[in-house]
């Protein structure tokens, strides 16, 4: 419940400053800290962020980078028909007008591929997300705990 009405709040307090800009935007987002022994088999960091398109026209994600990782990707999770987990690069992520995207783990995430360091917890990993209409956007993402569940859960601590 708490995460909903945090939502709502979040809803309602970008509603006022978007008039005057409108399109796609990245509103938040975060980043988890890599796991030392992880990161010696597979250097691959993985970061969340919200997007909400409050333009009136469909746009799609076309690029993605970040100075901390030679490859970026939209990844997403979920499992077969027999329960098995995947996890598979999305292609051209778009977002209808009004829609609001949250990613999340276990879903939606972005995948920094080939990291020349493992993301620590309190350091920044700036993402470059271009659009197709909308152009490119840069945002900072904190990087929390590896086992964080993201700010939300780290305020409600
Ligand atoms: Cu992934």
């Amino acid at each position: 419940m708490r995460s909903i009405l945090f939502a709502a709040a979040l809803t309602v307090a970008t509603a006022a400053t978007a008039q005057a800009d409108e399109g796609v935007h990245l509103l938040s987002g975060w980043a988890k800290a890599s796991h030392p022994a992880a990161f010696k088999v597979n250097k691959n960091g993985v970061a969340y962020i919200t997007i909400e398109n409050t333009g009136t026209e469909v746009d799609t994600i076309v690029k993605l980078s970040s100075p901390k990782a030679r490859v970026t990707e939209v990844h997403e999770m979920g499992a077969d028909e027999k329960g098995m987990p995947f996890m598979r690069k999305v292609k051209d992520l778009t977002f209808d007008p009004g829609e609001k995207m949250e990613m999340h783990p276990g879903g939606i995430h972005l995948m920094l591929i080939d990291m020349p360091e493992p993301l620590k917890e309190g350091e920044i990993l700036p993402v470059t997300v271009t659009f197709e209409h909308a152009g490119d956007e840069t945002i900072e993402l904190k990087v929390y705990p590896f086992r964080s569940k993201g700010p939300d859960a780290e305020a409600a601590k």
